[in-house]
């Protein structure tokens, strides 16, 4: 059986388990899409966009449709710790229902501080019910950073005054799996930049086991839906990177995607804001984009239901989705000129480093790891 076969024959029989199971949540998906004008052909549109995000073939198209039907099967208890919420608002922002937004009204959400109507000891509770009723089976998102000095008495959550670092390992203890929403979960965000007071964390260094790292702060809905759509496909984590990050979301640079890469290439950059060059859409590198050495989706994927993304905007990428971006990437509106050239397309980069005169436009370790961790797969899959 070749590797797209097994991968289909898993996704089926998951999709029939689910299927069998009782809903946790009175609701079709079908009612609520015709409710809110979302036709059968948009949603069949959205499950094709889905796999093709997902880097999965054609073929999986009316799985992803499935999957999405019986995700009112799924328990997700949902976790604010130290953030600013943009990563539910990129989730749940938009003027018109997306299929997107519909599959999270359609999930069963146990818990999530700023969209459940309970409060106090009722939220409380919910939250123990949750975790009692659903061990070992429900989805645990966390968004945010973990406090850590002090015991984490920096960050207490509730009326029983639990500290994040407590909430989170025991929700993390009967989690199927984790999902660190946002560059603050995933690696501590901008609560943990320098001098960190609070000593803030990932998720991933304050527990002990293995969790799915979605940069980005905030990362775009559909890297998040993408990511909930591929558990419950699958009832595993998708492929990662070297920080955790799916692969199929972060398996490429900005800089690789972006519609600016021609200008790069030719040596036409914008060289202050509001020139004739940034009139002109030319690439934002000597302006401070960092889309060369950040990872990520989004020239792709976009926000806002595909509306636009930083550099479209006109601001180069800041890094969001990188760990320890508030440091290692600022001077946001200046270049780093300060990197090797490593490069994954040395010619490309070498044209622009040519007509740019610097003798810094590749990429970080990162990238070199990358390419390692790529051609170890390479050869284990060969072996
Ligand atoms: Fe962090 Fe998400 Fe940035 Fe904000 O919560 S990734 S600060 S967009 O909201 O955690
Ligand atoms: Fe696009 Fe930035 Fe790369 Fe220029 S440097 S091509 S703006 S990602
Ligand atoms: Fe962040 Fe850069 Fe994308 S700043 S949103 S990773 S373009």
């Amino acid at each position: 059986m070749n590797k797209y076969d097994a991968l289909m024959a898993r996704c089926r029989t998951r999709l029939d388990e689910l299927a069998a199971q009782a809903p946790l949540k009175q609701v079709s998906l079908q009612d609520s899409m015709e409710a809110q004008g979302v036709s059968r052909r948009d949603f069949m549109k959205w499950s094709a966009t889905t796999a093709a995000v997902l880097s999965l073939p054609m073929s999986f198209a009316p799985m992803v449709a499935k999957a999405a039907e019986v995700a009112n099967r799924i328990p997700l208890i949902w976790l604010h710790m130290a953030e600013c919420t943009g990563c539910s608002e990129s989730l749940i922002r938009a003027d018109t229902p997306t299929v997107d937004t519909l599959i999270f009204d359609h999930i069963s959400l146990e818990y999530h501080e700023t969209l459940m109507a309970a409060s106090g000891w009722q939220a409380e509770e919910n939250l123990e019910h949750a975790l009692e009723a659903y061990k070992g089976q429900y989805l645990l998102a966390v968004e945010g950073a973990i406090p850590t000095a002090n015991n984490g008495a920096f960050l207490t959550v509730g009326c029983k005054g639990h500290t994040g670092m407590q909430i989170i390992e025991e929700c993390a203890d009967g989690a199927a799996a984790i999902i660190s929403v946002g560059t603050c979960a995933a690696f501590g965000g901008v609560q943990a930049a320098k001098p960190n007071p609070t000593e803030a964390k990932g998720v991933m260094e304050v527990i002990n086991k293995p969790v799915v790292n979605l940069g980005g702060c905030p990362p775009s809905e559909k890297n998040i839906v993408g990511t909930l759509m591929y558990f419950i496909m699958f009832g595993k984590l998708p492929p990662l990177d070297m920080f955790n990050r799916p692969r199929w979301a972060y398996g490429a640079r900005v800089h690789d995607n972006c519609e600016r890469r021609g200008r790069f290439d030719a040596g036409e950059f914008v060289e202050t804001f509001g020139d004739q060059g940034a009139k002109d859409g030319y690439c934002l590198y000597k302006v401070g984009c960092k889309g060369p050495y950040t990872y990520n989706n989004c020239p792709t994927e976009r926000f806002n239901h595909h509306t636009s993304w930083p550099v479209l905007a006109g601001h180069g990428c800041i890094g969001c989705s990188e760990p320890h971006f508030w440091d290692t990437m600022a001077d946001f509106e200046k270049p780093l000129g300060r990197r090797e050239i490593h490069s994954l397309d040395k010619t490309a980069d070498a044209i622009g480093a040519a007509v740019l005169g610097v003798t810094a436009v590749g990429i970080g370790a990162h990238a070199v790891a990358t390419v390692f961790t790529k051609n170890k797969e390479k050869a284990e899959d060969e072996a």
